[in-house]
């Protein structure tokens, strides 16, 4: 098969989700066409069934907003139209699910019958879907899809409900890893991170608004009152700053590193013996089941998506939204305890494999590609 993918080539799950799946599909032996404004971050390899083609925006000055999604419209037709693609998949709505729309009925018109696939992946939907300037254009590009996919069920409803879209149908597909990548061993460096008798607290994020990054402070001001223990944020954004001033402020910045962002996290999710994802929603989490294949425990906020990555009191807690103290009591609880610590430890490692293994979730993909362009029946089909 050959699919064109659209996603943010930044920093961020929807576009780690798109680039992983991208270069998994090609190992499966499809051919990939990444279509961005730039290189994926994950993009770091050369592939011999992968591409990528980058969305040139003319800045006139009469733009004061150049219109990036009817240039990548552009592009997507003519790669779909060179590259005879079958499926342009699309991930996080806006614009892209609208551009792929676009793109799809221009090849129509001369013939070229390819399929658009979009996949929904949170504030997409719950957030700047929700505002009234894309409200009714991302309901709009959501129904003209071929086919939707949303990476949890919470997702699914939300999105049914949030944009009366009843006769849509999403698949639930989630967010996926490679356990090869995410597990235990790849720790190197944990002692540069903490010292030896401090417990290793992680928190991973883009630091904007709807991760709660006071409460991630405020959680790790419990645990260090209770438990020797260092934080290490990894990340950028808007509330790197506040949170580093906040620490400050609690007089516990010798005990907060702040790293920065990172290509690649394996390595730093190795040494985590806690991770922290107290949001206020999460679609799903992908960094919480990275962190539970590294073979870390997760505390986090729990009526949301998070819920069905982490099992409360099996692979870490969850708590309502804000409730910080009870977060801090069950951090507090499991880092104290090495028996529960480990049994905890060993069946995120589980849960992680078990459920959300690459080599499981992917076929899901495959066999919705099939179905989308007829093919259902067939054997899932490679190149
Ligand atoms: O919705 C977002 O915040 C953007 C998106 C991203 O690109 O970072 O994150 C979402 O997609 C991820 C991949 O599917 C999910 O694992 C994240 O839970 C989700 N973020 C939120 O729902 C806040």
């Amino acid at each position: 098969m050959k699919i064109g993918i659209t996603c943010y080539p930044t920093y961020g799950g929807s576009g780690a989700v798109a680039t992983e799946l991208g270069i998994e599909l090609a190992d499966r032996g499809h051919e990939v066409h990444f279509i961005s404004y730039a290189q994926p971050f994950r993009l770091t390899h050369f592939h011999e069934r992968v591409f990528f083609h980058e969305v040139e925006v003319n800045r006139y000055p009469l733009f004061e907003y150049p219109p990036y999604s009817l240039a990548l419209a552009v592009t997507m037709h003519e790669v779909a139209k060179r590259e005879k693609l079958d499926i342009l998949h699309v991930h996080y709505a806006i614009p892209h699910a609208t551009a792929g729309w676009i793109a799809r009925d221009m090849l129509h018109e001369t013939g070229h019958d390819v399929k658009l696939v979009t996949t929904l992946h949170g504030t997409d939907i719950t957030l700047v879907g929700q505002d009234p300037s894309y409200w009714a254009i991302t309901k709009f590009s959501i129904e003209k899809s071929d086919r939707l996919t949303a990476v949890s069920r919470w997702l699914r409803d939300q999105t049914i409900d949030d944009f009366a879209c009843s006769k849509c149908a999403i698949d639930v597909i989630p967010n996926f890893i490679d356990p090869a990548v995410y597990n235990r061993d790849q720790a190197t460096g944990r002692n540069a991170l903490a010292n030896p008798e401090e417990k290793v607290v992680m928190h991973i994020s883009n630091f904007r608004q709807v991760k709660r990054i006071p409460d991630v402070i405020e959680i790790f001001r419990r645990i260090q009152e209770k438990v020797p223990a260092r934080l290490i944020l990894v990340g950028d954004g808007p509330q790197r700053q506040p949170a580093e001033d906040l620490a400050d402020e609690f007089g516990i910045s010798d005990r907060v590193v702040s790293l920065g962002k990172f290509e690649s996290v394996s390595e730093l999710l190795a040494c985590a013996d806690l991770f922290l994802l107290p949001s206020e929603q999460e679609s799903f989490g992908l960094v919480a089941l990275e962190a539970q294949a590294s073979g870390s425990p997760v505390v986090g906020s729990g009526s949301t998506g998070l819920a069905e990555v982490v099992e409360h009191g099996v692979t870490g807690a969850l708590h309502d939204v804000g409730d910080t103290e009870a977060m801090a009591a069950s951090a507090i609880e499991v880092l104290s305890d090495g028996d529960l610590w480990r049994r905890q430890s060993e069946a995120a490692i589980h849960r992680a494999v078990e459920n959300f293994a690459a080599a499981k979730v992917i076929p899901r993909y495959e066999q919705l590609y099939d179905e989308v362009l007829g093919n259902a029946s067939s054997e899932t089909s490679a190149a």
